[in-house]
């Protein structure tokens, strides 16, 4: 096992991970900026380092500083949390290159899945299932008109190196193909420096469904069920299910096989997730992510399974104690994403929170950096604290929900509690028959007026 574990993140999931390695008797490294020097994660680290400036890209993405921070304190490994450098293929190589541990997949497998073109290429060898589409990137508009004459209309315009709704355009007609062309190939360009594009079928209602695995280096492999993710808005999830409302067990059951059988075959290592749209029964596969979601504590609580202690035993060589068969899953989970916005505009509200008061009891669970005096800075991603309940079944974990965020106390920075608290009460929520598109039409039509300005 590891002797030293260096977290390269912040926020709620530098937390998240530094409780992991501690349940594991494994001393933790801060590393942090100077608008962090009194951040949660780095009082309760052992030990923390400072790597730089308030800007990401001179801190928590300064892989010199990081790699540095490790070699002084004697790291053997680094967690990289979300976000930052956690999909990174060259960060891994450097720090593999350094003798440390990548706590994750190998850089080749991050690097496969990236590309979205190689990820579906590869997941459709394994026989996962995919959405109708182009074989591979499209070369010239003659094609993509062929493509989409092919599968037929609607179909949508992706960048290769896309992923999380960037660089998407839909045509709903061949009269508008020309123009979804251009504009898509232009947008990856500009975003990525790489203008490759696919295309598919564009699907008009699905949910957004993702499987959870976690494989050993041994070529073990099972999977932690699913996750319904269809509530979010401009491509942020504002709410998550464990498991999802409109799936059967036998439905989860025969989704996980094929993708546990495939993942195996591929030598996949450490925690993914495979990214799905459910429409009409039919799971099509779309991306995958390497790293530790978000979102994961939803899948712990029904599993009771801590996905972080199980990622640094993988990435030490440990192999995985249980087979499928031993995985049981309990009851109903959800999270809510709880932000530094204004809950009508959506705005940031960066500010020093005077008082925070986390609810509690049975089944309730607060991933969360924040304490009473402490400054959100302006400068990272706005997500401050998530509220995750779980229940023996959904009604019981919704009123649940309902209870903790009436307990949950952020004063001195407005948050996203009241429109989570207007989400829960919602018949069509509380029906679990939602969209992806639910949330965008929700916010629209409850959102208080914004005050009128005087002249
Ligand atoms: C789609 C789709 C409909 N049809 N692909 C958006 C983010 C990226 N991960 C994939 N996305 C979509 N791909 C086909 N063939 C609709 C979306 C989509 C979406 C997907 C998941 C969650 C929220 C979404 C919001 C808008 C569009």
């Amino acid at each position: 096992m590891f002797g030293k574990i260096l977290i390269a993140n912040r926020g709620e999931i530098a937390l998240r991970i530094h409780r992991a390695c501690r349940e594991l008797g494994i001393p933790t490294v801060a590393v942090h900026s100077t608008a962090d020097a009194e951040a949660m994660h780095v009082r309760l680290a052992d030990e923390s380092v400072c790597i730089g400036p308030p800007s990401a890209r001179d801190s928590y993405l300064n892989i010199p500083a990081i790699l540095t921070a490790a070699a002084i304190t004697g790291a053997d490994a680094i967690h990289p949390g979300y976000g930052f450098l956690s999909e990174n293929a060259g960060f891994v190589e450097m720090v593999e290159a350094h003798g440390l541990t990548f706590i994750g997949p190998s850089s080749a497998h991050i690097r496969m899945m990236g590309d979205k073109i190689t990820a579906k290429t590869a997941m459709a060898s394994l026989g996962v299932p995919l959405v109708p589409g182009s074989d591979g990137a499209i070369a010239d508009v003659a094609e993509a008109a062929a493509v989409a004459q092919r599968i037929g209309y609607p179909v949508l315009i992706k960048a290769a190196a896309g992923g999380g709704g960037r660089g998407m355009k839909v045509a709903h007609t061949a009269a508008e193909l020309d123009e979804a062309w251009r504009v898509a190939r232009a947008e990856a360009r500009a975003a990525f420096g790489n203008d490759s594009v696919y295309m598919e079928k564009y699907l008009d209602r699905p949910r957004h469904i993702e499987l959870q695995v976690l494989a050993d280096s041994h070529g073990a492999v099972v999977h932690l069920g699913e996750r319904d993710c269809s509530l979010q808005r401009r491509h942020q999830k504002l709410l998550e299910e464990a498991g999802s409302p409109a799936l059967t067990g036998a439905e989860r059951d025969a989704l996980g096989a094929v993708v546990t059988a495939g993942l195996s075959k591929l030598g996949y290592r450490n925690a993914g997730t495979l990214e799905f749209l459910y429409q009409d029964g039919q799971f099509a596969f779309i991306e995958m992510n390497t790293r530790l979601q978000v979102e994961h504590p939803v899948t712990e609580m029904v599993t009771g399974i801590d996905i972080v202690q199980e990622q640094i035993r993988i990435a030490s060589g440990q192999r995985l104690g249980y087979t499928q068969a031993d995985i049981q899953f309990r009851g109903h989970a959800i999270e809510v994403r709880v932000t530094a916005e204004d809950p009508d505009t959506f705005m940031p509200t960066p500010g020093r929170v005077t008082v925070f008061h986390a609810p509690g009891g049975l089944g309730v669970r607060v991933d969360s950096a924040l304490y009473a005096g402490c400054v959100v800075p302006p400068y990272y991603d706005s997500m401050v604290a998530k509220l995750i309940v779980h229940a023996p079944t959904r009604p019981e974990a919704i009123a649940r929900l309902r209870r903790a965020l009436a307990e949950f106390a952020v004063v001195g920075i407005k948050t996203t509690i009241p429109l989570h608290q207007r989400i829960v009460e919602d018949p069509a929520f509380q029906a679990g028959t939602y969209t992806i598109h639910w949330l965008e039409d929700f916010v629209a039509a409850t959102a208080s007026p914004s005050p009128v300005t005087a002249p």
